[in-house]
């Protein structure tokens, strides 16, 4: 075959961008070389439905032995009983623990989308609000963080099924234990999904949700630093006390309930490069190097926030507890988080518009702004240069339509990423 210079090219091209820029989109993270090595290989050629020892196609013996690896290094690393590592990605394993958990109409209560939720928390544009009933908890306006009394009223009125905690904005620790009290009070399940502080979580810089709540999922490529993917997990492997039942009406596991939720449930074949993929970033996770880039994570991000609002920015809640911030634009005049956004993105800083509690705008227009560290903690950036980039995204703002002092700004950006190198 020819080289496909078409498409090799545009990835070349995306490669510059990601050098050449600031990547402060907080989901976002710079995976190994040898990460990306395992995902490029022969492993994507396998059919391997079905799980290691048991699967529908022959010649999986190979397969079966990385995705053992796979599973080993996850279950190490969080200190779970069972993990799948077969989810396409955190909506995905979210679909597979609703599918093995609920019937459709059931009861769900979800942390609100435009307070820092996510769609797969029972958003009404997403199969979790169209399958299922939701209702929402919020976080207060006074303080921007969440008043688990409040929860737990919304609870005890709704009598959901599935109780869902975990966010992708919301920058503060979460009360699992407190959580799990309540779920136990109405009889629901308690689902945490750590998709954005799952590096932290795993290596103890953050509250272990595993110790108290049913069933975890994450993402593998955020604060993980692993392949784009998912997972689920459990503290230990639980006789269902729910009566949960397969369509077929036989009681089982919650191990069995969910890898049945996978596949055949949401999915057809695994990923398996993918999966060598999360191995080989599961135990770069287990490294003492990453023990260090999670600490300078959560530190870089505590400065950022506190530079933000030396500057008079306001930051959701004051501040944060992980990665990532929210920033509520309203404190420093009429800029939206789109104009925001397209600003910063022809300075070659990435960030992404975000609603913030209680917006007034859409979400396609928004008041704030989110950003996290994680990706250019992985550059090799600290505190010092975190203040640096507060400082350029606020002359950014300030001058949101100046094009010359944008494109000096981009100037910097772009000579200032040099020494930061990426895949030296
Ligand atoms: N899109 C991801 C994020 O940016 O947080 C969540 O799925």
């Amino acid at each position: 075959m020819q080289k496909d210079h078409t498409v090799f090219d545009l990835i070349r091209k995306e490669q510059d961008r990601q050098e050449s820029g600031i990547e402060l989109i907080a989901s976002e993270n710079f995976a190994s070389r040898q990460v990306i090595e395992a995902m490029g290989t022969a492993l994507t050629n396998k059919y391997a439905e079905g799980l290691p020892g048991k699967r529908y196609y022959g010649g999986c013996e190979v397969i079966d032995e990385i995705e053992n690896i796979a599973r080993d290094r996850a279950k190490e690393l969080f200190g779970a009983g069972w993990v799948n590592v077969q989810p396409h990605s955190g909506a995905q394993a979210n679909a597979a623990v609703m599918l093995a958990c609920l019937n459709a109409g059931d009861k769900i209560l979800g942390f609100d989308l435009s307070h820092g939720g996510h769609l797969t928390h029972g958003s009404s544009v997403n199969f979790s609000g169209k399958l299922y009933q939701p209702s929402f908890y919020g976080v207060e306006r006074e303080t921007g963080v969440i008043d688990y009394d409040r929860v737990e009223s919304i609870a005890t009125k709704e009598q959901p099924k599935m109780i869902i905690c975990g966010a992708s904005a919301y920058s503060r620790e979460w009360d699992y234990e407190g959580l799990r009290a309540i779920a136990d009070r109405v009889g629901a399940i308690l689902l945490a999904d750590i998709a954005h502080p799952a590096g932290l979580i795993a290596r103890g810089l953050l509250d272990d949700p595993l110790e108290y709540c049913h069933i975890v999922t994450t993402t593998t490529h955020k604060t993980l630093r692993g392949p784009r993917g998912g997972m689920i997990m459990l503290r230990e492997d639980f006789e269902n006390p729910f009566g949960l039942k397969t369509p077929k009406g036989v009681v089982r596991k919650m191990s069995s309930l969910l890898d049945s939720g996978v596949f055949p449930g949401t999915q057809g074949g695994p990923l398996e490069h993918v999966i060598a993929s999360k191995a080989v970033a599961f135990g770069e996770a287990l490294s003492d190097e990453y023990m260090q880039y999670v600490i300078q994570v959560k530190k870089n991000a505590a400065v950022m926030a506190k530079r933000f609002m030396d500057k008079g920015y306001h930051v959701i809640s004051g501040g944060t507890d992980n990665h990532l911030m929210l920033i509520d634009l309203r404190s420093k005049g009429e800029v939206t988080g789109r104009d925001a956004e397209n600003a910063l993105v022809k300075a070659d800083i990435t960030i992404n518009k975000n609603m913030v509690p209680f917006d007034t705008r859409s979400p396609f227009v928004t008041s704030g702004i989110r950003v996290g560290t994680a990706a250019v903690t992985t550059r090799g950036m600290k505190e010092a240069e975190m203040e640096r980039i507060v400082d350029l995204i606020d002359d950014v703002l300030l001058n949101i339509d100046n094009e010359s002092k944008i494109e000096e700004v981009r100037n910097e950006v772009n000579s200032w990423m040099k020494n930061f190198p990426l895949y030296k």
